[in-house]
């Protein structure tokens, strides 16, 4: 085939192509990403070999943060080649997340890049920290690209679409980006991401977490006497919908898709479900409509973000009434542990503004994709102590220390997101002891492999700042080299920045 389409089947109308974000569906995303240069192609994959599962590891050792997003065109998946492309990898780097939120990525820039992020998230907030929202619009359904086909009862068979098994190791295929859509009399809708195992050709698991909305809403229904809760199941939605799906940014009885509304700075359009009164955007690119049926059956095992495989377990599962999408609909997965988690962002950007409040010396918080358990916070500090004062102020911190276990503290001038200047503060300023506080046992979220019991873990916090006299530092630490030069020659880097280009012809592919 070798051609994706962007257009709708149903209207012939070509999607307007936007230049940025924010994006109204997936593939006006990666769009953009191919125009700028951060997606390749592939014609053919065969994932019975688990090539692609392979390519993706090699791909980000290989490439890291600079790896592009990933569109394979025809994929073999249990035997059968499919026409149907497959997209991952789609957030990788500050300057995809930056398209997303309308923020022109910084050339070759990677920390100046997450500050605008973070400064253009922060924005949207209002003076008392609340998300932003704006209703959805309820459109007719007749022109959605969601229904430009449609199969109900015996006519839908999940089977026809490529669903990926990403590990030899886990349970069968998965739909790994699907948004759950519930609704609650009290609470209102709810949008959230669990991965879904493909169980038979209408039959999927739904693996909500205790703790979850979704799971809550499951529960509130069983202490109606309700055996079944309707659910939609929406696959291939615009970006900031599905990080807002995805993060745990919205509390219990907010809707996602309205704080999706007020990040895009314009309403996300809903269309209703067929058989149910749920909505889903518009954009997606395949909807399973159906009844969530309120008890538990094997699910698993499944490669888990932390790269680790899971145990088997019990979930819900959906029985799909009608399933509805796109002409060509494109299978978005993800390959948790692989890919790197850069849903965090808008959590980073609404953390650091609660805790402006309580520690106004701080200057930067970043939690490092690669690894979301840690956390580092820049500080403007000028009295002894304010680099552990700052360390227990974040583990106290209840959305701090319930997700991370390593608090990392560095002065303002190492920047947060450059990992290789953190890890030089921690090789250099930091002393293990006395700048380190162990913390035996504390609560925490399951979801960590090296815990002993599921929500117990101990934690530290390392204070690779600068260590003052007045706690055991040196008298003064030495000038630093790139200090000297900076004060002794300051026209030297302006000059080495001008002939940038003519010194750096050819970047090297890796
Ligand atoms: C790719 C991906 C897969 C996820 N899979 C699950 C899952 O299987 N089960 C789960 O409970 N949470 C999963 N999550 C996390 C939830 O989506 C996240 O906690 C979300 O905030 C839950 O929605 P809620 O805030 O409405 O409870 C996943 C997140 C991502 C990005
Ligand atoms: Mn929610």
């Amino acid at each position: 085939m070798g051609l994706v389409e962007f257009q709708n089947a149903k209207t012939g109308k070509k999607k307007e192509k936007k230049t940025m974000g924010p994006y109204d569906s997936i593939r006006d995303y990666i769009a953009d990403l191919e125009e700028e240069g951060r997606l390749t192609r592939i014609s053919k994959m065969d994932q019975d070999a688990y090539e692609a599962t392979a390519f993706l590891y090699e791909l980000m050792d290989r490439m890291g943060s600079g790896a592009p997003c990933v569109l394979i065109e025809e994929i073999k998946v249990k035997g059968k080649w499919h026409n149907t492309p497959v997209i991952g990898n789609v957030f990788n780097g500050f300057d995809m997340l930056a398209l997303c939120f309308g923020v022109e990525p910084a050339h070759r820039d990677n920390a100046e890049t997450y500050s605008k992020l973070v400064q253009k998230i922060c924005e949207s907030l209002d003076t008392d920290l609340h998300l932003p929202s704006i209703e959805p619009l309820k459109v007719d359904g007749n022109n959605a690209p969601c229904k430009e086909i449609r199969k109900e009862g015996e006519e839908i068979d999940l089977f026809e679409f490529p669903w990926i098994q990403n590990n030899p190791g886990d349970g069968g295929q998965y739909i790994s980006t699907g948004v759950f859509v519930l609704d609650d009399e009290e609470l209102g809708p709810n949008a959230a991401i669990h991965r879904a195992q493909v169980k038979g050709p209408s039959k999927i698991g739904a693996n909500f977490a205790p703790g979850s909305h979704s799971h809550q809403y499951m529960m509130r229904a069983k202490r109606r006497g309700e055996e079944k809760v309707h659910a939609a199941l929406a696959m291939g939605i615009d970006p900031i919908s599905w990080i807002l799906s995805g993060s745990r940014l919205a509390g219990l009885g907010q809707d996602e898709f309205t704080i999706a509304g007020g990040f895009r700075g314009r309403p996300l359009e809903l269309v209703k479900c067929e058989s149910n009164d749920l909505f889903v955007p518009a954009s997606t690119e395949i909807v399973l409509e159906g009844d969530i049926i309120n008890a538990h059956e094997p699910e698993g095992p499944y490669g888990e973000l932390h790269g680790y495989m899971g145990n088997e377990t019990e979930t819900f599962y959906m029985d799909v009434k009608v399933m509805t999408h796109r002409e060509v609909p494109w299978i978005w997965n993800f390959w948790p542990g692989i890919e790197h988690n850069y849903l965090g962002v808008p959590w980073n950007a609404l953390h650091y503004k609660h805790l402006k409040k309580v520690l106004p010396n701080l200057v930067k918080l970043y939690t490092p994709p690669e690894a979301p358990t840690v956390v580092i916070a820049g500080i403007d500090k000028s009295f002894p102590g304010q680099g552990t004062e700052a360390g227990l102020l974040l583990m106290g911190y209840r959305p701090v220390g319930f997700t991370k276990k390593v608090v990392v503290i560095v002065d303002k001038d190492v920047d947060p997101t450059n990992l290789s200047k953190v890890v030089h503060a921690m090789g250099t300023n930091w002393q293990p002891v006395p700048a380190s506080l162990p913390i035996a046992n504390t609560y925490h979220t399951p979801v960590d492999p090296s815990l002993r019991e599921p929500f117990m873990s101990s934690k530290m916090v390392i204070d690779a700042t600068r260590q003052l006299p007045g706690e055991g530092g040196p008298k003064a630490y030495p000038d630093t080299n790139r200090g000297i030069l900076e004060r002794e020659a300051p026209e030297s880097f302006e000059l080495v920045r001008e002939k940038w280009d003519s010194f750096i012809n050819k970047i090297p592919i890796l």
